[in-house]
């Protein structure tokens, strides 16, 4: 048997991108809530002065405001996940349901318990809720206040939210994430950090400053992680980038290196506590003042994480080479042309299970700790057919793949792997376009990309085939 035993297999979302039920029992409004739908939102379709003025009620269709509804229906959710044999199901807390502002005195009960009942409901059936503590949204007013996590002042706030929610759920979540894809702060500022940058020279102080504060937040929730619930783990989160040199030039592969410098600077910080000495060179040569201090130093050092997780969609290429350069796939957030020997999804994301074990291989050797695949999965646009039933074999396809290169790692290559959670179990709205039509799931929700249908839920053909694939704890792919 290639996967341990108690290998956690489930599947992956985040609280904005699947609850809605925005403004109810309390919770206030967050950073994804002010998001219209469209290729390029995170990037391009952002008003910061409508997000500044605090409008009551804005107009046009928010996708995260209903997203698939799943504050009303988890029980019928979660009843489907059992159905396919899940064992863990990673899902995010949405801070502003617990303090609707951020620096509220005390916390909302409400949203306490709707994930009281949440985690009970995973609990009844047999499914380890795997936690994320800030999966890309905050309270808006946060924003508003502050401008985000370039303040300091973020810091007490977000470990008061996360001493709250350890001290609540210290009986039912064992399996704890700080935040989801820190390395992305770096490239969606509001997203990552609901920080609005005005002045674009500025952005990459402001974005390093923001991980800085992010990083020492991570570090002393991991600290009251460890003092509270002395049994959990508690990780951090990476996108991981596997990135071939597009030639055998060496400086297309230095251009690889310093992509992976890039990308794993920060969870180096998370995972061995201290910034790679690159990176200090880095912050003099832009003259970049993140303000660190020796206590940060200190409190970095002294509180790593207990694993690395990661999500893995897709790989990249890299060159030094202008004109090739300039073929950037649009798949991609940051970085990378378009690989000739890879086929890519329709969003553009170029389709490699091969770079899934590289990745793991290497953030192995890299940090030498347990690893976790919290995403991976195809985003596609199913056709139901007549009977409305959707054979997507694509989906079943690219998971197979992926999935036989996690086994051959673990197998074959020693890597130690706590589990894979599929990314969008069940279709939800997309982070990048805020599409519904881009859907990842194993259960098809009836909505669509401007907010019509019935929200009915029903199974894929790949939901049978990854009950088997769990059922088979991996073997039968
Ligand atoms: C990751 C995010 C997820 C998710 C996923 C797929 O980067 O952590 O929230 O959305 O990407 O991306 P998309 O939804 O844009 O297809």
């Amino acid at each position: 048997m290639a996967f341990p035993k108690n290998f956690l297999w489930g599947g992956a979302i985040a609280a904005h991108q699947t609850e809605g039920a925005y403004l109810e029992d309390g919770k206030g409004r967050s950073t994804c809530d002010v998001l219209h739908g469209g290729k390029g939102r995170l990037t391009e379709i952002f008003d910061p002065q409508a997000i500044r003025s605090n409008i009551k009620a804005p107009r046009g269709y928010f996708p995260e405001h209903i997203a698939i509804d799943f504050y009303h229906r988890f029980r019928e959710d979660l009843a489907l996940f059992a159905e396919m044999g899940f064992k863990t199901l990673r899902t995010s807390i949405s801070w502003a349901r617990i303090f609707p502002n951020g620096d509220d005195a005390q916390p909302n009960e409400k949203g306490l318990a709707f994930y009281d009942a949440l985690f009970d409901e995973c609990l009844k059936h047999g499914i380890e809720p795997l936690v994320t503590l800030s999966h890309w949204e905050m309270p808006i007013h946060l924003t508003r206040k502050y401008n985000g996590w370039v303040s300091r002042d973020i810091i007490p706030l977000f470990v008061n939210y996360a001493k709250t929610v350890f001290a609540r759920y210290k009986n039912k979540v064992m399996y704890w994430l700080t935040f989801n894809e820190i390395n992305m702060t770096l490239h969606i500022p509001f997203l990552g950090s609901g920080m609005i940058v005005d002045d674009p020279a500025q952005k990459e102080s402001m974005c390093y400053t923001a991980c800085h504060n992010q990083l020492v937040a991570s570090a002393l929730t991991v600290r009251a992680c460890h003092k509270m619930l002395p049994n959990a783990k508690i990780g951090s989160m990476v996108t991981s980038m596997t990135a071939y040199p597009y030639t055998c030039k060496p400086e297309d592969n230095w251009e690889k290196l310093e992509l992976e410098f890039a990308n794993y600077c920060l969870t180096d910080v998370q995972a061995r506590g201290a910034y790679p000495s690159w990176m200090k060179h880095f912050f003099v040569s832009r003259k970049i003042n993140v303000g660190i201090n020796a206590r940060d130093e200190k409190i970095l050092r002294e509180n790593t994480v207990d694993f690395v997780s990661f999500g893995y969609y897709a790989s990249s290429a890299v060159s030094s080479d202008p004109v090739i350069r300039s073929q950037k796939t649009t798949g991609n957030v940051f970085g990378g042309v378009q690989n000739p020997y890879l086929k890519s999804s329709e969003w553009g994301w170029q389709i490699d299970p091969i770079g899934l074990r590289v990745a793991l291989n290497f953030l192995w050797d890299r940090y030498q700790k347990p690893l976790f695949i919290v995403e991976n999965g195809l985003g596609a646009r199913d056709m139901p057919d007549i009977n409305g039933e959707i054979h997507d074999d694509y989906r079943i396809e690219y998971l197979r793949e992926h999935i036989r290169m996690a086994k051959a790692a673990v197998e074959e290559d020693g890597v130690e792997l706590l589990g894979f959670t599929s990314w969008g179990c069940i279709d939800l709205i997309s982070a990048s376009t805020g599409e519904m039509s881009k859907r990842y799931g194993f259960i098809y929700v009836d909505r669509n990309d401007e907010g019509g249908g019935t929200l009915r839920r029903w199974r894929k053909k790949s939901f049978y085939w990854y009950r088997d694939v769990i059922a088979s704890n991996g073997e039968q792919l």
